[in-house]
């Protein structure tokens, strides 16, 4: 299995109860690696920007809302099967629905306050990594 990198997000529901830490451990415990870490305020812009595919969803507003109410930390992550080990630590988008020991079972508040983001596909993690991290900035 190839090394592929994805992109994570430690999102404001998650920093604001202080979980960067946690969250973080459960991805490293999963054998994946930060190859890079910043803490960002995104703006509204950067936030429509970011979940453009969304835009037409009835949710879009209050996702936008949410991912502006604080700090989130933007990551990539190094990893065999990386997407996929990181969407299954992530576990289930309704934490409702997720796993025993993923981190959206632990810490997750609903389904808009869910504590993380994972990138789903080669192309996405590439194109999320691009959006948010220069090149030097990957540090393997
Ligand atoms: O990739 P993932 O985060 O698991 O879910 P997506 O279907 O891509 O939705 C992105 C984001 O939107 C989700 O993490 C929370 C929010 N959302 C929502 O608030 N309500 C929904 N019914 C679906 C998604
Ligand atoms: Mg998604």
């Amino acid at each position: 299995m190839a090394i592929e990198r994805t992109f994570s997000m430690i999102k404001p529901d998650a920093t604001r109860r202080n979980l960067t830490g946690k969250i973080t451990a459960k991805l490293e415990e999963a054998g994946l690696r930060v190859v890079a870490s910043k803490r960002v305020w995104m703006s509204r812009a950067q936030a429509e920007g970011f979940y453009a595919v969304h835009k037409e969803r009835p949710f879009f507003g209050e996702l936008v809302e949410t991912m502006t109410a604080g700090p989130t930390v933007v990551q990539v992550l190094e990893g065999e099967n990386a997407i996929l080990k990181n969407r299954e630590v992530m576990g289930a988008t309704n934490p409702a629905n997720a796993a025993e020991g993923t981190i959206r079972k632990e810490f997750a508040v609903s389904i808009g306050e869910n504590s993380v983001h994972g990138s789903d596909a080669p192309e996405t993690a590439a194109q999320e990594i691009a959006y948010w991290f220069s090149g030097v900035e990957l540090v393997g």
